[in-house]
């Protein structure tokens, strides 16, 4: 199906003309689609009309201060709306209920595959938040510290905290005005970013002794064992495919996952111009220039090594 492409004002129309709203985030939720859905549920309840968010996972316990004090009460759904799902796929346990269900689709995605009867991306914004709050802003539904804290926690977390080269001059004007409400963005910031479990630390200091390097130190792998990764909570194990790419000198840093006997799962992180997509996509894999992965079934790590760093090396050529 091809989604009506629609633009701010007549997204915000179809919130203003609707009611009975059941927002739904992506599975494996992230701050993003999180941040998004309980600002735009908070914003609807302003303007008097009843929300709910559903997702097909759990929100991570960082962002409890979205739905702290938020009264959904009971209705009959009328209305579906999705928030930074960039594929029917990616609602997970809720794709059967709901993939053709939903009214509109808001999102940044620029892979975004249409499932919704109208779709309002912006795919260069950092956030899917930077477009939710443009929407906000044209219902002229107030916003507030609540609000302000979601739409911030998903543009921060999305950007990196406004490191990555998604981030534009719109992305901090908007993150200044929300900066007006005085939710603690520090306080906030420090639970987002900094904050590590014991066990985080643990599981860090096993990929630290377990990183080995190729190619003339241009690319950095790391072996994680079933034993290894079932001993820590999934919430752990959050954004580790990013800590092969930070040592100098890698441009490819691999962290490659026992999913079961003889099958590995390589998550690729790029630093340079080689295209981690293509290298995937060369063993039946994809994602995005910089970030991409892949399986490899039937072998050892070894082998799967052998494999990747062979197509990692031409990328270097
Ligand atoms: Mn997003």
């Amino acid at each position: 199906m091809t989604s009506n492409r629609i633009n701010i004002e007549e997204a915000a129309e179809i919130l203003r003309s609707h009611d009975n709203y059941t927002i739904l985030s992506h599975a494996t939720p992230d701050g993003d689609t999180a941040g998004c859905a309980y600002a735009l549920c908070r914003a609807l309840h302003k303007l008097g009309k009843k929300a709910r968010v559903r997702c097909g996972d759990d929100f991570s316990d960082r962002f409890s201060f979205m739905w702290k004090n938020l009264g959904c009460g009971s209705f009959d759904e009328e209305t579906v709306i999705s928030v930074d799902v960039a594929d029917a796929r990616l609602l997970g346990s809720l794709e059967e209920l709901y993939k053709d269900k939903v009214l509109l689709a808001i999102d940044h995605h620029i892979s975004h595959v249409d499932f919704a009867e109208s779709l309002c991306v912006e795919p260069y914004a950092a956030a899917c938040a930077q477009t939710v709050y443009k929407i906000i802003k044209v219902l002229g539904a107030e916003l507030d510290k609540d609000i302000a804290a979601c739409l911030y926690t998903a543009i921060a977390t999305d950007s990196g905290c406004f490191k990555f080269s998604s981030v534009s001059p719109e992305t901090h004007r908007i993150a200044a005005e929300l900066l007006e409400f005085d939710f603690g963005f520090a306080e906030l910031n420090y639970v987002l970013f900094d904050l590590k479990t014991k066990e985080r630390i643990a599981l860090e200091e096993t990929i630290y002794k377990n990183m080995k390097y190729y190619l003339d130190g241009k690319c950095a792998i790391v072996v994680l064992s079933r034993n290894i990764l079932n001993s820590v909570d999934p919430e752990d194990a959050n954004g580790i495919s990013a800590i092969p790419r930070q040592v100098e000198g890698v441009e490819v840093g691999v962290i490659l996952k026992e999913k079961k006997d003889g099958v590995w799962k390589a998550s690729l992180r790029s630093n340079s111009n080689a295209d981690v997509q293509k290298i995937c996509g060369e063993f039946g894999g994809g994602g995005h220039a910089k970030a991409a992965g892949c399986t490899f079934t039937d072998c050892t790590p070894d082998e799967a090594i052998e494999k990747l760093v062979a197509v990692i090396g031409k990328s270097f050529n």
